[in-house]
């Protein structure tokens, strides 16, 4: 699927033999995997199906990349640890605009689209939020017509799945490939080196310049799979592509002819580890070696990918390598990638540094996706010595370089230089990858509007004040194609069969639904599909909870990583506040709701995994208990994934968004509840504050304490007194300090309990506790007009324009990476090729 590859073939198939699905479904499942239709298993008919469509894929995928050799068009590369996909499939299906043929063929093995698309697994290469939008941005990316690619590990395991057992989370590997994986395309003749340990030694040349030479080192081989990316119906099809490590052949054989075989095998297994497993996002799991390995190898390969290309095309001239090339760092995972572009140009290009820095600071773009400073990448300067020692030594002479220039700024402040230097000092000193990213990169962003003025404010003030021109905001967006279109295929055609078509391409159109938010007809239909949505998640639920959901109860859900800034806590504080009210008869006017839980948590992180069984068994002890059952249902669904987010957020009336204010980044579970008619029930906190600025504050039930309110807060915070003082919460803790969800577990909860009174909270939920409850009432009442309810909730989807990720990647494109999109060319010449046939 390279530009390469498609140069040697001259004489490839025409696509036209492509044209009956049927056929080449019938030929792949009969010949590519010799089945015959007494095993027509759901199994084989997925693959059969899949490379059915993987032909029409890398059909255009060498138009797509053959029109861009002739255009010499600027490309970005996006670089991430994580790409969250879920499944191909219907996705591709979708945006190939294939349905109906597809449904026609299926009918011959008597089968539907949907059983054959539940045979796939989902391709969980990312922990959340971060991973699913860089997942978002290749599908825009694509239907944008961008020249972009991405750049991955390919993980043998993905995010762990998760399991419940006596109401605590079970990790167990998730073997996603065991199946076969029919997306990808490997390209071996493609590999790439990575070098690891080994020391730097200087030679002079002959013209008197010095040079730095990494030798003795262990090389590790990067094997390219590409994973093709389509546009939505314009005939793009861009490439993922993922890195697989593997021990190189003489690497094995020196150990092997030196007699040590067992020795020769380890080395190979140290070489595969790399790219065995995805790292849960854990602060336990911060400074390990593994990890920062992953993160060289996916930079070093990705990198000399991107140069061996250009060297292709452009001989050893770098003069307008940064006019074609940007690279966005997502996060600080790849930021190494500042050092190694040093590196390749200064040591195996033999550029002048300052030559290569100036392509490196105008090619490099690094987006932040977090404001916790624990969760600020550093690694040990002695690991990194060890493990990558030419990189710490461009690592220190872009510190010195750098501090000279802060000198500059603030002659003679100290200070200013600790503060600000690359390196932290300490006992073991670390390197700070934030700020190596900064100063490499000529673009900084946030996520939303409030992240990013908190980042200029607080955590990188004085890198905002060294260079105010870097920073820049782009607010989060997720593809309508996934999250609205193929997940709630109903709302999808009642939508268009008011406004058209058009706005699955062009979301901004999705506001022509204003028009009908009162319409009586439209209101019954749109009802008519939130309750046949409810349905399938009832069945969902009964399915992996056994617990029975009610469609005509208000679905209440909460589904994310778990973390304590996320604070499920409250939510589940707010449920037992309901229970009480259930068990002391106060139940007139109770709106019936449905509670739905769902998230993993990292596996060393003991809080969060405290909070999955608080829930399991608070949802245990109300589900069991008659009085309950007509007002109140808990669920807390297993194994949180892609998957299961298609069939949730069609389904939900509410959406729960309750960090405490300035924690969460952005958010990107919001926007897709709200694309599907969602109503929020949220803090003023990342992209939650665009989201009401766009819905209007009518339409958002807003609680909570405001960014600003908690620094005062915090000062004299005395959660013991707020409990004490708020009749709800002191009966809420009354319950579950009497062990009345843990009857036969004493003390289990006491971590959980003391967090919340500890006056150094630093999520606050005892503040929010009340606010909390308000708003969830006026949710209750608004419920029961259900016309009004109807409104708002039209009116979500309606004002939901801003948060497509097409608009961000529109936003990345214009401002950060400065590409021009290549649709128009490849219509012109598919028409020309039209019009030759
Ligand atoms: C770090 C060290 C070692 C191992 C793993 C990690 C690690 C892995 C993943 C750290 C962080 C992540 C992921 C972070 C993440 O998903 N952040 C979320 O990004 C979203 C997209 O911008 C935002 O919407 C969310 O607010 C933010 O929490």
């Amino acid at each position: 699927m390279s530009n390469k590859s498609t140069k040697i073939h001259k004489s490839e198939p025409k696509n036209t033999l492509l044209t009956d699905l049927n056929d080449d479904l019938n030929r792949h499942f009969y010949y590519t995997l010799g089945r015959d239709k007494t095993e027509g298993s759901r199994l084989y008919l997925y693959h059969a199906l899949a490379l059915t469509i993987r032909d029409r894929l890398v059909a255009k995928c060498r138009t797509t990349n053959e029109q861009r050799a002739k255009q010499k068009t600027k490309k970005a590369a996006y670089i991430s640890l994580e790409f969250l996909m879920g499944r191909a499939l219907g996705n591709a299906i979708l945006n190939l605009d294939l349905e109906q043929e597809v449904n026609k063929a299926l009918k011959q093995y008597s089968v539907e689209l949907e059983n054959v698309s539940n045979a796939e697994h989902d391709a969980g290469l990312g922990n959340g939020g971060l991973g699913r939008l860089a997942a978002c941005f290749l599908d825009s990316c694509a239907s944008l017509s961008l020249p972009v690619v991405g750049y991955g590990i390919r993980y043998e395991y993905g995010m762990f799945n998760q399991s419940i057992q006596n109401g605590y989370q079970i990790e167990q590997p998730d073997n996603w490939l065991r199946e076969g994986h029919p997306w990808e395309l490997s390209a071996p003749e493609q590999s790439k080196r990575v070098k690891f340990f080994g020391h730097v030694e200087s030679y002079t040349d002959k013209a008197g310049r010095n040079h730095r030479v990494w030798v003795n080192t262990q090389d590790v081989l990067a094997v390219p799979y590409d994973v093709p990316i389509p546009g939505y119906k314009n005939d793009v099809v861009n490439t993922l592509r993922l890195w697989k490590s593997e021990a190189t052949d003489e690497f094995n054989l020196r150990e092997f002819n030196e007699g040590s075989y067992s020795d020769a095998v380890a080395q190979k297994n140290l070489a595969e580890q790399i790219s065995m497993v995805l790292y849960p996002n854990d602060s336990s799991e911060n400074g390990k070696e593994l990890r920062l390995r992953q993160q060289y190898f996916l930079t070093s390969a990705s990198l000399q990918d991107i140069i061996d290309n250009w060297i292709a095309e452009h001989g050893e001239n770098f003069e307008e390598f940064s006019d074609f090339n940007v690279f966005q760092l997502n996060d600080t995972h790849p930021s190494i990638a500042v050092a190694e572009l040093m590196r390749l140009l200064v040591d195996d290009h033999e550029m002048e540094w300052d030559k290569a820095w100036e392509i490196t600071t105008s090619t490099m773009a690094y987006t932040n996706h977090t404001l916790l400073p624990e969760a600020l990448e550093r690694w040990s300067v002695p690991l990194f010595e060890r493990l990558l020692p030419r990189l710490l030594e461009i690592i220190y002479e872009i510190n010195a370089r750098f501090l000279g220039e802060v000198a500059t700024k603030w002659p003679g402040d100290s200070d200013k230089q600790r503060e600000l230097s690359l390196i932290e000092e300490g006992d073991v000193p670390q390197i700070r990858m934030a700020y190596l990213a900064i100063v490499g990169s000529f673009s900084v962003n946030g996520v939303a509007a409030l992240h990013t003025e908190l980042l200029k404010s607080g955590l990188f003030n004085t890198f905002y004040k060294l260079w105010p021109e870097k920073f820049n905001n782009k607010t989060n967006g997720v593809t309508p194609r996934r999250w609205l279109a193929h997940c709630n295929p109903n709302l999808k055609s009642l939508i268009s069969n008011y406004i058209g078509t058009k706005w699955v391409s062009n979301f901004d159109n999705i506001k022509s639904l204003r028009r009908f938010y009162d319409d009586k007809e439209f209101q019954d239909k749109w009802y008519a599909v939130k309750k046949s949505n409810k349905e399938q998640l009832v069945d969902l639920v009964k399915q992996h909870c056994d617990v029975e959901f009610d469609t005509n109860m208000l679905f209440d859900v909460q589904v994310k990583r778990i973390h304590e800034y996320k604070r499920q806590l409250l939510n589940i504080l707010h449920v037992i506040h309901l229970y009480i009210q259930i068990c002391k008869g106060n139940t007139e006017n109770m709106t019936p709701r449905c509670v739905l839980i769902g998230g993993k948590a990292a596996p060393g992180y003991h809080m969060a995994k405290q909070i999955i069984k608080l829930i399991n068994n608070v949802a245990e002890v109300i589900n069991k208990d008659d009085r309950a059952k007509p007002y109140l249902r808990v669920a807390f669904l297993p194994n949180y994934n892609v998957t299961a987010m298609e069939t949730i957020c069609p389904a939900t009336d509410l959406s729960e968004q309750i960090s405490t204010a300035g924690k969460e980044a952005s958010g990107t579970g919001n926007m897709k509840f709200m694309m599907n008619g969602a109503i929020t029930i949220g803090t003023l906190d990342g992209a939650n504050i665009e989201i009401l600025e766009s819905v209007g504050k009518d339409n958002f039930f807003l609680f909570g304490a405001t960014t600003e309110e908690i620094h005062s807060i915090r000062n004299n915070y005395d959660p013991i007194s707020i409990i004490n003082n708020s009749e709800n919460l002191s009966a809420v803790f009354k319950l579950i300090e009497s062990g009345h969800f843990n009857l036969f577990e004493p003390h289990i909860f006491d971590d959980i309990i003391n967090a919340v009174k500890c006056p150094s909270d630093p999520w606050l939920t005892a503040y929010d506790f009340d606010s909390y409850c308000d708003a969830q009432s006026l949710v209750s009442n608004a419920y029961q007009d259900k016309k009004q309810w109807l409104r708002m909730s039209i009116l979500n989807t309606a004002s939901s324009g801003k948060f497509s990720s097409d608009r961000t990647i529109a936003q990345y494109s214009d401002e950060i990476w400065q590409l021009k999109s290549d649709a128009k060319k490849i219509t012109d010449k598919e028409k020309l090729e039209k019009q030759h046939a």
